[in-house]
């Protein structure tokens, strides 16, 4: 396919050039209309604004970023096929304006090096005090030791920092003798201290003992020296990875804050991606810039106990600092949920969530997650509806849009709270099991109601995103669930009900939102106002059309009312179009 000036299709480069240089000699290789649609969205699994590559395997988030205008995306990528090599895995490149529209570029890190022969795993973007970027990533070195590197871009005048050198001296921080060789990794963004070092929390797992999230500290960025106290340790959850610490502003406030320069916020986010169970806990605590320790405020040590960024299908997440917007973002990848060989077959494995917003909720005790708005650039025409009625026991079409590709925000008024079941408190623990337990058919107080998407026109393959209230000790617990178990007729696929309480005081609110993306294989769910998020893969027999279904639903002892319901059919973006 011959390389073509700019074209209508790719609108990620447009932008780009708009924003470059008038002499910039970016380009992008055009593609006609249909090749676009076949190859880069071959598939009907294949997601329309959702992150991915044009093929093969991706996982983690690594290194984002916001650069002389342009927002860049690294990614774990096996660039050999659609399943995850330890030995193949390197780093994948993407830019954008918008974060909605991407350019593909060539693989910023291989594993073509002593320090990285079997791998380029995940790590992390800093920027040094003079505005360079620069990365720490994990290599798997030629004794297939995990060791700490650094990486550096050619051409820092380049705003799409197209290529990556890696120092000789690496590896700058090797394997510790008390570490596990397999489990030394992930290190974070760094950030410097008053006392003018830098620090870099990093996972380990300490021989027969703990996991560890270690804090590395440094004068010049190459010469590393580990704490004696590690930020976080625990012997109960099993390796944990990705490490993420990052200040937030005062409760309520939006506005995100940078590690650097240094920063005394008053509180910091810890995140930690448990390896077990592939899942991701934050918890809000204090982080000592002297000791460079951190104090969890309220919350026990096990960080399985602590708040889920989503209680769906999603892993590995990592958040940056836009300063081009002063807010904080958040990637995480979700992987396929289903068998290894189909997806193989399939050619591509692995779609990012779209990148969320995140703040202190006005509690101060969670963060509120949040599209960022720029996704609402894809709206097309709006359908909207006010203060519709749905009876017990009935259903709601949601007409005039293509249910595949759809942004969809309504607020159910809650009825009177009398209702309410009871809660067992051994229910509190297990949400998804609650989930699976008081599925979308079986009736109750108030609740259950929400939303069908993804529905064939006999509705035998729906996914159900609803609410239910419980009484929990003289207060009320709401529980929000995305259920899967009829989400399509496939058998070889996961399916389970998904399950978190929504932390609102629903006796104070006047209504639950929900706002759920749909992307063809993804059902990304918001509720609360970004208090839970559940996002799922869903993976349709029905052939997809255009029609595909979505109602609201009640199945509570009385009526609903949606006091608001606006819905629109979303625009394709241009995601990873090549950039030449
Ligand atoms: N994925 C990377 C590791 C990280 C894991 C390897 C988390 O660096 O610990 O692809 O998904």
């Amino acid at each position: 396919m011959a390389a073509l000036r700019l074209s209508a299709y790719a609108a990620v480069a447009v932008h780009l050039c708009l924003l470059l240089s008038p002499s910039s000699s970016l380009r992008v290789r055009g593609l006609s209309e249909s090749e676009e649609a076949s190859t880069v969205r071959q598939g009907s699994y294949r997601t329309a604004y959702h992150f991915q590559p044009a093929k093969n395997w991706q996982n983690d988030p690594n290194g984002p970023m916001y650069y002389k205008g342009v927002y860049h995306l690294f990614y774990q990528y096996n660039p050999h096929g659609a399943t995850w090599s330890n030995v193949t895995i390197s780093w994948g490149h993407s830019v954008s304006v918008d974060l909605v529209n991407w350019g593909a570029l060539d693989n910023a890190l291989d594993p073509d090096s002593p320090f990285d022969a079997n791998g380029c795993w995940s790590g992390s973007a800093t920027f040094l005090p003079d505005g360079t970027p620069v990365m720490l990533y994990t290599g798997v070195n030629a004794s297939n030791n995990q060791v700490q590197n650094l990486a550096f871009p050619k051409n820092a005048s380049d705003p799409l920092l197209r290529e990556w050198i890696k120092p000789t001296y690496n590896s700058v921080i090797p394997l510790p003798a008390d570490v596990l060789n397999d489990n030394f990794r992930d290190p974070s963004t760094a950030w410097l201290g008053r006392d003018g070092l830098w620090r870099v929390a990093v996972s380990a797992q300490i021989k027969d003992s703990v996991a560890s999230t270690l804090i590395y500290r440094s004068k010049d960025f190459r010469r590393w020296e580990r704490n004696a106290e590690p930020l976080y340790s625990s012997g109960a959850a099993g390796m944990v990875e990705c490490p993420d610490l990052f200040p937030v502003a005062e409760p309520g406030i939006q506005n995100g804050l940078d590690l650097v320069p240094p920063n005394r916020a008053a509180r910091h986010v810890l995140k930690l991606s448990v390896m077990a169970t592939h899942q991701d806990y934050y918890v809000v605590g204090r982080y000592d810039d002297a000791a460079d320790t951190f104090a969890l405020v309220g919350a026990y040590n096990d960080c399985r106990t602590w708040h889920r960024f989503d209680y769906g299908h999603v892993y590995a997440s990592k958040s940056f600092y836009d300063a081009g917007k002063k807010r904080r973002v958040l990637w995480s990848w979700a992987n396929e949920s289903d068998p290894e060989p189909v997806y193989i077959a399939r050619g591509w494995a692995g779609v990012q969530t779209v990148p969320r917003k995140i703040w202190l909720a006005s509690d101060g005790k969670q963060l509120l997650q949040w599209p960022i708005e720029e996704i609402e650039t894809l709206r097309k025409t709006r359908v909207g509806l006010l203060g519709a009625e749905v009876n017990a026991g009935g259903m709601k079409e949601i007409i005039g849009v293509a249910g595949t590709q759809a942004d969809v925000e309504v607020v159910f008024e809650i009825p009177a709270l009398d209702g309410a079941e009871n809660l067992d408190p051994n229910q509190l623990l297990d949400p998804q099991r609650l989930c699976g337990e008081k599925g979308a058919s079986v009736p109750g107080g108030v609740g259950p109601f929400g939303l069908l998407v993804l529905a064939s026109s006999d509705l035998q393959e729906h996914t159900s995103i609803f609410f239910r209230v419980f009484r929990h000790a003289g207060k009320y617990k709401v529980l929000m669930c995305t259920d899967l178990r009829r989400s399509t007729k496939r058998a070889d696929v996961y399916k389970p009900p998904y399950g978190g309480f929504v932390d609102i005081d629903i006796e104070k609110e006047s209504g639950i939102s929900l706002r759920t993306l749909i992307d063809h294989s993804v059902v990304e769910s918001y509720g609360g106002g970004g208090r839970a998020v559940i996002t799922a893969r869903v993976y349709l027999e029905h052939e997809e059309t255009n029609t595909n279904r979505m109602l609201m639903f009640n199945n509570r002892t009385g009526m609903v009312k949606v006091s608001k319901l606006d819905a629109w059919e979303l625009k394709a973006a241009n995601v990873n179009v090549p950039v030449v």
